[in-house]
């Protein structure tokens, strides 16, 4: 499990060499080791911000680390690059954008300027167009087109459109209006839109389409078959549209054209990436379900995480830790991947949620200017709930041949304190974070099963499959409550921590032509699809597929 010598970003050659010759000294320094030696660890390696807690100590690094990555993050310019964010530059190079997620929960409201102009007027004025249409529906004033309440919201969107806000209003869920439901779709397979279409109601159902563009297939797709759907249902009545539908977009024309009133369109910025919008009136699904209240505590926590991002000393700064610890694995130890693991059920869309903010984020093969990296970039992200993971993949965390740096992520207080359930939750987690770290050694393991009582050639078969080397490293982070704030901070946190990594890595955090790459691959593929003659256009395989998946379908 060691690293391949990787070249430095240009500019950082000397931390660089001293975090190569560093890591090559800690070689032979286990966790177990670390931890004897210094009963300090635990307070030296952790940070606390408001209610959110992170133990950093299970983690292979000492003081030095610490040290030469901060080195590394000052010789980056990571302080001038926080502020160049916050400033509202167009740091987003290649689609000439500023990026200020960080606007629209700037609940300071202090002007935040894009090319001389405070976008903080605007930011406002959308909230209070949600905060308006959110209380009206959720109080029964806003009425179907038969006269009944709302009680079904279906947001129609997909990537960020979809992601940010199911993942933030499933954790939410405690705070739900009784009675209200919430689905999401996002899929162009037709299963997703018809299982959600059969669970609904066309006089009480709202639908968001969410999509900045208005523009993506799968999107479009969805909600043109909802607004049939509810057309049949409705007696063909185009003016019910207005009581039903509702868009949240940049491009007030393509809203139009669907027939969505302009009053009824929520609108956003070209500086909100859409994996980062759910700050913005993307959050519509999560404010209708929880109230604006809590929306706007949520906003309150993801800013109360942005000010210490960009005034806490970096040494003190937990997305600066993250990032520079995500950068130590990634680059210097060799991990090619990281593990987001929640303990908690209700954070169980968390780890699909960070896996685009990470991915689509840093999965980047050139630096800002264009140039091929000779390093390694983002990771691949991933993870699932616990205690879930520990019946599954936990296997190759403890004794596979992948090094899997973890993020375990627990709440003190449990929404739902029944019986001994959190208390057991809590016990696996702290638990799998001590066995990764500690191992077991083999004698240890010799020890235990002699005490069984097994025969000695017994013992000696078993003993190797049942040693865990342990020095697996882990982050954990403790919330004193999983609430709408303290979602907030934890959200901004791990967007924080992105950007902390590209910056190191000198790529752009905020471009996705991969993605766009997706959006228009298909097109050509959809008419062959529908054609009849031979498709012979592309590579054998794409023609055959196309050809073949013609004649199943038949
Ligand atoms: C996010 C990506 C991508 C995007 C979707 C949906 O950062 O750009 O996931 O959010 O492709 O795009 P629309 O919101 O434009 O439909």
């Amino acid at each position: 499990m060691q690293a391949s010598p990787q070249p430095a970003p240009a500019g950082l050659e000397s931390p660089w060499q001293a975090l190569q010759e560093h890591a090559k000294e800690l070689e032979a320094l286990h966790l177990r080791d670390l931890f004897q030696s210094d009963p300090h660890r635990f307070s030296r390696f952790s940070l606390q911000f408001e209610e959110l807690f992170l133990d950093y100590s299970k983690n292979r690094i000492t003081g030095e680390t610490l040290r030469l990555l901060l080195e590394l993050a000052r010789q980056a310019g990571l302080e001038r690059w926080i502020e160049r964010m916050f400033r509202g530059e167009r740091i987003n190079n290649t689609e000439h954008r500023a990026v200020l997620h960080v606007a629209l929960r700037n609940r300071s409201n202090t002007p935040i300027e894009v090319d001389g102009r405070d976008v903080m007027p605007e930011v406002n004025a959308v909230l209070e167009q949600m905060r308006r249409f959110t209380e009206s529906v959720r109080n029964g004033e806003w009425r179907g087109f038969s006269g009944r309440p709302i009680d079904r919201i279906v947001n129609i969107g997909i990537g960020g459109s979809d992601l940010g806000p199911h993942m933030a209003t499933i954790a939410l869920r405690p705070y739900w209006k009784e009675g209200m439901t919430a689905h999401f779709v996002s899929n162009v397979d037709g299963t997703d839109i018809s299982e959600a279409l059969a669970q609904a109601d066309p006089e009480t159902t709202l639908f968001i389409v969410a999509s900045k563009t208005f523009t993506t297939r799968e999107t479009m797709t969805n909600a043109h078959t909802a607004r049939r759907w509810f057309l049949k249902r409705s007696g063909g009545d185009e003016a019910a549209i207005a009581r039903h539908f509702v868009a949240v977009s940049t491009n007030a024309e393509a809203v139009q054209a669907f027939g969505i009133h302009g009053d009824n369109m929520f609108r956003f910025w070209d500086w909100v990436g859409g994996r980062y919008s759910l700050w913005s009136a993307i959050g519509l699904p999560i404010a209708l379900m929880v109230g604006m209240d809590h929306f706007e505590s949520l906003l309150a926590g993801a800013h109360a995480m942005d000010n210490h991002f960009r005034r806490a000393p970096l040494e003190k700064n937990l997305p600066v830790i993250l990032g520079l610890l995500g950068v130590w694995y990634r680059n210097f130890l060799g991990a090619g991947n990281h593990a987001i693991l929640p303990y908690d059920h209700s954070l169980r869309l968390l780890p699909a949620y960070l896996q685009q903010a990470d991915m689509e984020s840093n999965g980047k093969g050139v630096t800002r200017d264009g140039r091929p990296l000779e390093y390694d970039s983002g990771p691949i992200v991933w993870g699932q709930p616990g205690t879930n993971g520990q019946h599954a993949f936990f296997q190759l965390i403890h004794q596979g041949t992948e090094l899997v740096p973890a993020d375990f992520i627990l709440p003190a207080r449990s929404h739902h304190p029944v019986g001994d359930h959190h208390r057991i939750l809590c016990a696996n987690c702290i638990a799998q974070t001590e066995a990764l770290m500690k191992g077991k050694t083999e004698a240890e393991v010799r020890r235990e099963l002699a005490d069984t009582g097994l025969p000695r050639e017994r013992i000696d078969e078993l003993a190797p499959h049942r040693t865990f080397p342990g020095n697996r490293p882990s982050n954990t982070l403790l919330l004193r409550k999983l609430t709408p704030y303290n979602l907030g901070a934890l959200i901004a946190l791990y967007e924080h921590r992105i950007f902390v990594e590209s910056v190191i890595w000198n790529i752009n955090a905020f471009d996705q032509w991969g993605v766009e790459l997706g959006k228009q691959l298909a097109t050509r593929i959809e008419e062959e699809l529908a054609g009849e003659t031979p498709c012979t256009g592309h590579d054998s395989s794409t023609n055959g597929l196309v050809n073949r998946l013609r004649e199943m379908a038949a």
